[in-house]
C-alpha cells in the first residue's frame, strides 16, 4: 500500500493515555445500577447483567498473570474516526495482558459473525492501520444482531476460534444488541463475554457516563473546517445563500458544534423545532425573513446549516413519517404492493391513496423529488433513511417561494442558493488527536474489562476535558443507560438516544447568539484540523464537550 508523507508521519503517533493504564491497574467496583427507565421491565428482560456495578480502573493493584484468551471484534454501522484505533488500543491491551492472546476480525459488521467470515488481527495489520481513519481493516455493516439464530452461529464461531469474548464497535442500536447479545450469551452459560464501545459521528450516544461517542470530534472539525471555507467563499464574492445538510441522523449535534465553531446566519436545531412544534412553513417564513433582513443591508449572501434529521422533527411531517414506516415496513402487505409498483407516478398515487387524510394533504403538496426519497427504503432498524432526504434542496425551493411571494408587496429580495451536504466527508477523516487517544484508550478499556470477566458493559473514558494523562477509565452496564421504547411497533429495550438538551449550555449559549450571527456576518474560520503544534490547538475537545463541562 503506497502512503502520503502525512500518513507515515501520523503512523508514528503514540496516543497519549490515561495515567490509570499505563501500569498495573486495579478494578473498582460501585454500588448496584438501575436504568434509566422502566426498571421493572428492563430488570426482567436482563436478569443476568441487570444492576451491575459501574467500575473504574485505577492505577496500581498487583501484577497479575493473565491466562491467555483469544477475542473478537466487531465493527457495526456508520464510520466514524478512530475505529483503528480501538482495535489497535485493545490489540495492545490484549498483548499486555498476556503476549499469546489472539485478536480476531469479524468481516463486514456482525454478519461477519453469523456467516463465520474473520481474520486474525497481526501486528503487521493493526500497525498498517494506527491513527488512519476508516473501518477498512476489517469493514463495518448495518446486519441487526437480534435474533436467537444468529446468536447461535456466534457461538459455533466463538468455540471453533476458542474466543472468550466479542468485542462489538457501534452505535446505540449496536450497542443494544450487544447488550442482548452478553444477556443471551450468559443466560445460555456460553462463557462468551460481550463488551461494547461507543461510536457514532452522530454524538447521540452520551450520557453521564458517556461523554462522547467517537468519532464526532473529527466529523465536526472537518465539517466546520468546510463550512468556514464555505463562509469566507460567501463573503467573498457576496453572492450566494449556502444551505448545508449536515449528517448527524435524528440528533442535531453535529449542527450545533458546527454552528458554535463557525457562527452562521441559519442554523436549524430540529429538538428546538419539535419542542416549539413548529410547522414547516414556519421554519421557511424564519429563515426566508433572515435573508431579506441580510438583503436590506446589502448581505446578499449567507451560510445555513440543517441538520440531516430536521424533517422528522417537524410535527406534521413526524407524523407522516411514522404512517409511511408502518406501510413500508418488512413484511406489511402494502409493502409488497408497494415494491411491486413499476412507476414512481403509481408509488406516489398508491401512498397518497393508503395515508390518513392530513398526511395524504401534506404528501402530495411535497415536492416529488422529497416524496420519493421518503419511500426509500428503511434501514434494518426501520428508519427512514434521512440522509437520502434532500432537506436542504426542499427549504431553498420554500424559501424562494416565499421571497417571490413577497414582490406583490413591493419587497424584492436577491436570492441565488447553492446547496451542500456534509456527511461521508468526515465519517473517515483522519481522526483528531483527541479520537486518537479517546478510542486508544477505549479499546484498552476493553481488553481490561474481558479480562476482569465483564460482559454486558460498554468501554468508558470520563474526565476527557482534562488532558489525557487525567482521563478516568472504566466500563458502564449497558442496561443502565436502557429504556423501553417503541420499535417496529413493538415496545423494545434500546439505549436511550440522548438527542440535543434545550437546556444545556452549549444549546443556550447558541441560542444567546444566533439572532446576532443572523444578521450581522460573524463567520468564523475554525481551519483545518492540526496534528501537530501546540495542545491548544491540536487536543481541544468540541465545544460542545467544553461547555456541558460547565454546567
Ligand atoms: P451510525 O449511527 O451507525 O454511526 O451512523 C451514522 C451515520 O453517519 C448517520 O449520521 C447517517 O444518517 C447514516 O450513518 C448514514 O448511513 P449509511 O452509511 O448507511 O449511508
Amino acid at each position: 500500500m503506497s502512503k502520503s508523507i502525512f500518513q507515515i508521519e501520523r503512523a508514528k503517533y503514540f496516543p497519549k493515555m490515561p495515567k490509570a493504564l499505563a501500569g498495573t491497574v486495579k478494578i473498582v467496583e460501585g454500588g448496584k445500577t438501575e436504568s434509566v427507565a422502566d426498571q421493572q421491565e428492563i430488570g426482567r428482560l436482563f436478569p443476568c447483567t441487570y444492576g451491575m456495578p459501574i467500575i473504574t480502573f485505577e492505577a496500581g493493584g498487583e501484577n497479575i498473570k493473565y491466562p491467555g484468551l483469544n477475542v473478537g471484534v466487531i465493527l457495526s454501522g456508520g464510520q466514524a474516526p478512530g475505529g483503528h484505533n480501538v482495535i489497535s488500543g485493545l490489540f495492545d491491551g490484549l498483548k499486555k495482558l498476556n503476549p499469546a492472546n489472539k485478536l480476531f476480525g469479524f468481516l463486514g459488521g456482525p454478519i461477519g459473525l453469523v456467516d463465520h467470515k474473520y481474520i486474525e488481527l497481526t501486528s503487521e495489520i493493526v500497525e498498517e492501520y494506527r491513527n488512519t481513519g476508516g473501518f477498512d481493516i476489517i469493514g463495518s455493516g448495518r446486519t441487526k444482531l437480534e435474533k436467537p439464530a444468529q446468536f447461535d452461529k456466534g457461538v459455533e464461531i466463538c468455540k471453533r476460534l476458542a474466543i472468550k469474548a466479542l468485542v462489538v464497535i457501534g452505535g446505540d442500536d449496536s450497542n443494544t444488541n450487544a447488550c442482548v447479545l452478553a444477556e443471551y450469551y450468559s443466560q445460555k452459560e456460553t462463557g462468551i463475554q460481550v463488551i461494547g464501545c461507543p461510536k457514532t459521528i452522530d454524538g447521540d450516544l452520551k450520557n453521564e457516563m458517556i461523554e462522547a461517542s467517537f468519532g464526532f470530534d473529527t466529523a465536526c472539525k472537518v465539517y466546520s473546517e468546510l463550512i468556514g471555507n464555505i463562509m469566507r467563499d460567501a463573503n467573498s464574492a457576496k453572492k450566494y445563500w449556502h444551505f448545508i445538510k449536515l449528517m448527524g441522523r435524528s440528533a442535531s449535534h453535529i449542527g450545533l458544534e458546527c454552528a458554535l465553531q463557525s457562527q452562521p446566519n441559519v442554523c436549524i436545531i430540529s429538538e428546538e423545532v419539535e419542542e416549539k412544534k413548529q410547522t414547516l412553513e414556519q421554519i421557511v417564513h424564519e429563515i426566508a425573513d433572515i435573508v431579506a433582513r441580510r438583503s436590506q443591508n446589502g448581505e446578499t449572501f449567507g451560510v445555513a446549516l440543517i441538520p440531516e434529521g430536521l424533517i422528522e422533527f417537524i410535527p406534521e411531517m413526524k407524523i407522516l413519517i411514522a404512517e409511511l414506516n408502518d406501510m413500508l415496513a418488512e413484511g406489511q402487505e402494502s409493502a409488497e404492493t408497494f415494491q411491486n409498483l413499476a412507476t414512481n407516478a403509481e408509488k406516489r398515487d398508491f401512498v397518497i391513496d393508503n395515508l390518513t387524510f392530513d398526511s395524504s394533504t401534506l404528501y402530495a403538496s411535497l415536492p416529488s423529488g422529497i416524496a420519493r426519497q421518503l419511500t426509500l427504503d428503511r434501514d434494518p432498524h426501520g428508519n427512514v433513511q434521512v440522509s437520502r432526504i434532500e432537506t436542504e434542496k426542499l427549504l431553498i425551493e420554500m424559501v424562494e417561494k416565499r421571497l417571490a411571494g413577497l414582490i406583490k408587496s413591493g419587497i424584492r429580495v436577491k436570492f441565488s442558493s447553492q446547496n451542500h451536504f456534509f456527511g461521508y466527508e468526515g465519517r473517515c477523516a483522519s481522526p483528531s488527536n483527541f479520537d486518537s487517544d479517546y478510542c486508544y484508550s477505549l479499546g484498552f478499556v476493553a481488553s481490561l474489562l474481558i479480562a476482569n470477566g465483564k460482559t454486558g458493559y460498554i468501554a468508558s473514558v470520563r474526565n476527557t476535558t482534562a488532558p489525557a494523562i487525567e482521563w478516568i477509565p472504566g466500563g458502564v452496564p449497558i442496561t443502565m443507560m436502557m429504556n423501553m421504547e417503541l420499535r417496529n411497533g413493538e415496545m423494545k429495550p434500546v439505549i436511550q438516544k440522548a438527542l440535543v438538551d434545550l437546556n444545556g449550555t452549549p444549546f443556550k449559549t447558541f441560542a444567546e447568539k444566533r439572532e446576532e450571527w443572523a444578521i450581522k456576518t460573524s463567520f468564523v474560520y475554525p481551519g483545518p484540523i492540526q496534528y501537530w503544534g501546540p495542545a491548544t490547538v491540536c487536543d481541544a475537545p468540541t465545544k460542545t464537550l467544553q461547555l456541558e463541562k460547565l454546567k
